[in-house]
């Protein structure tokens, strides 16, 4: 049984005869001339595969064997301008298999990449890739905490036995690093942005520098979130002030240390005023003095300063989604060049479905990274079964108009667009101690998309996901395309019970139960009333010029798609405009009828994907598909709950029946 530990890298045995046959005559040996932990993982790696999937120990050698067929592993002269540095080429020649990169890295792509031809069947008679990456760093933030918890994190706990480093190093360890690198991501920033000053102790820095150990092979560099008031903390210092030229002295010093026990450290993250988290502003100082002051100490190793941009203020009055834009705006152009600040895809905070981050294209001094969330906080955890892809794509493919029209946001971040010196993305992960990685096996899908986007932004979320199921649950044709509808389909699921219509953040505390009605909390902004404004009248937040006018901070061509309520499409509706419970809509129906609509058809159809699944059954690994059954069977149950308390809670307001054919809830 597959306990789903593998993940993408099974590499069981191939079934079909004519392919094994295949392949086992083209992947004779494996040649590389140099040597290098990073070339060993990707021969190691190759092994493995060839051994798995076609039942052959393949030797590795100094010279192509002549007369035989095999896997030459080649580094091309850096002059190359065909490829970036992390980038692979792929081709045959008399009778070979040639794995190019101007770099270990690169080949160590390169070869996944081949595997991943493999896993999915396909020939390498005339196989011809070639591929680089269109971002620089491919990062992972972990929100882990010391004690081994993990914020926002559904699948166990930490995957660091932060008890055990440095000496006891987890062999997992390695194989984390295996299926980053198989994807391409190349940076891991091990701890949370709610950070503790632990991590920059002598003591945890060599429990980091283990991992960092085992990462490095696989071409991932590690990466810290610090703790913006250390200085004082840990340092003894009277204050953090980023102007201080002791507090700069300390910081100095502090990442001197740190190379000094990681030589080939990444940088810092720092989540700085937010969410109660101290910063350069308990001093009177801004965003840029803080991540500059870091700058300057990280300058001499060529460590980056990763800065968040997530910030809000606890103000009833305020709209939230017009803070970071409000704050960091201003600051443009003020930031040293090895700052990159770091975006969540939405103005707000990962919602099922938000309209993109008004920063892009408007800091074109400032490399903009972007932010994603993996780990499914506001998607239903672990239970709920939602493809990310769709998520991720909608927001990189939306066009800010910065630059006229085809200023798409992935190409503010992959830097096209103004020219960034460095450019960056990361997701918050959704991994954890859980023997299969993610808690739910389709969450390992999200890690996977994550990844590839990653690199290749213009790649669909149907291909990848087409991917993953052939590499992970099965290879029979028909169910690999039922699975891959089905994924393609749950984002829009989730989003019709959960929050339709540009609903946001009905949640109570741990983000997971329905509580639209909540309108009290430990801020004022952190009600659910906030974020919906439900009233007798209606239901939306207006920003409009007529409300708090967040659409102002769009492009023209941007505001004008979504200023008008007639015209603003329905997935947008609410996000922008407080809309009265019998207006009619640009489909015939009135609001109220088709926010009943979407809940219930949204809740109707996780009973199709129940269905779906079953459909499946026989042909994928049985434990597995229980697994996900589960799940999917919670998840109905979820998703009627979610319908429910919507429904009475707006009823109470709009005062109307429901609509035929739905039945009232009890
Ligand atoms: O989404 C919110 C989460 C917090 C998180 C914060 C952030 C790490 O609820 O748990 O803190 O965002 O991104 O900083």
């Amino acid at each position: 049984a597959d306990d789903g530990y593998r993940l993408w890298l099974k590499y069981d045995e191939i079934k079909d005869a004519v392919i094994k046959k295949q392949y086992t005559g083209q992947t004779r040996f494996i040649a590389l001339s140099g040597s290098s932990k990073t070339l060993e993982a990707a021969a190691g790696e190759l092994q493995i595969a060839l051994k798995g999937m076609l039942g052959v120990n393949v030797p590795t050698v100094k010279k192509p064997v002549a007369g035989s067929s095999g896997i030459i592993l080649e580094i091309l002269p850096a002059s190359n301008q065909r490829i970036g540095d992390e980038g692979y080429v792929i081709s045959r020649q008399s009778g070979n298999i040639h794995i190019a990169g101007k770099t270990d890295a690169g080949i160590l792509y390169g070869t996944f990449a081949l595997l991943r031809q493999m896993q999915q069947n396909l020939p390498l008679t005339h196989i011809s890739i070639e591929s680089s990456p269109k971002i620089q760093l491919r990062m992972l933030n972990h929100w882990d905490n010391p004690e081994g918890t993990i914020e926002r994190g559904y699948a166990g706990s930490s995957l660091w036995k932060w008890y055990d480093l440095p000496e006891g190093v987890d062999p997992r360890y390695r194989d984390y690093a295996r299926a980053n690198a198989s994807i391409g991501i190349n940076g891991t920033v091990v701890n949370n942005v709610n950070a503790s000053a632990r991590f920059l102790t002598a003591e945890y820095l060599h429990k980091v520098a283990a991992l960092a150990n085992v990462f490095r092979a696989y071409g991932i560099k590690t990466y810290l979130s610090v703790y913006f008031a250390a200085p004082k903390t840990l340092g003894g210092l009277k204050t953090s002030d980023p102007l201080d030229p002791q507090v700069q002295a300390w910081w100095n010093a502090k990442v001197k240390e740190i190379y000094s026990i990681i030589p080939d450290f990444g940088g810092l993250l720092v989540k700085a005023n937010s969410e109660g988290e101290p910063g350069p502003q308990d001093y009177g100082r801004t965003h840029a003095d803080g991540a500059n002051m870091l700058a300057e100490a990280l300058r001499p190793y060529k460590g980056v300063v990763i800065w968040r941009a997530f910030v809000y203020k606890a103000d009833p009055n305020a709209d939230r989604f017009k803070a970071a834009y409000e704050e960091f705006t201003p600051l443009d152009g003020k930031f040293e060049k090895n700052v990159i600040v770091q975006v969540k895809n939405g103005p707000i905070d990962f919602q099922p479905r938000e309209p993109f981050s008004p920063l892009f294209g408007n800091m074109p001094k400032t490399p903009l990274g972007m932010e994603f969330q993996i780990t499914q906080e506001y998607l239903g955890f672990a239970t709920h079964l939602v493809y990310e892809a769709p998520i991720f794509k909608e927001c990189l493919d939306s066009d800010t108009y910065a630059n006229g029209k085809g200023s798409t946001v992935a190409k503010v971040v992959d830097g096209s667009l103004h020219q960034y010196p460095i450019t960056a993305i990361a997701g918050v992960a959704n991994t954890g101690s859980n023997r299969n990685w993610t808690g739910n096996p389709m969450a390992a899908a999200n890690w996977y998309a994550f990844g590839r986007l990653a690199w290749d932004h213009t790649l669909s979320a149907q291909n990848i996901a087409k991917e993953w199921v052939k590499m992970t649950l099965t290879s029979e044709e028909q169910s690999s395309n039922r699975i891959v509808n089905l994924m393609l389909k749950s984002r829009e699921i989730y989003v019709d019970y959960n929050t339709p219509l540009g609903l946001s953040r009905p949640w109570s505390g741990v983000h997971y139960a329905p509580e639209p009605w909540q309108n009290r909390s430990s801020r004022p902004d952190w009600t659910a009333l906030y974020y919906h404004r439900a009233d007798s009248a209606g239901i939306g937040f207006n920003r409009t010029i007529t409300g708090s006018d967040a659409l102002s901070q769009y492009r023209p061509e941007v505001r004008k798609q979504w200023e008008n309520p007639e015209t603003c499409p329905l997935p947008y509706l609410l996000w922008f405009h407080h809309v009265s419970w019998d207006k009619k809509l640009s489909n015939g129906k009135s609001l109220w009828q088709e926010l009943c609509t979407r809940f219930y058809t949204g809740a109707d159809s996780v009973k199709w994907m129940q269905n779906e699944w079953s459909a499946v059954k026989n042909n994928m690994d049985p434990e597995m598909h229980a697994d996900v059954a589960a799940r999917l069977e919670k998840q109905q149950r979820e998703a009627i709950w979610w319908r429910d308390a919507w429904v009475l809670y707006l009823q109470s307001l709009s005062k109307q029946p429901l609509p035929a054919p739905f039945k009232q809830p009890e």
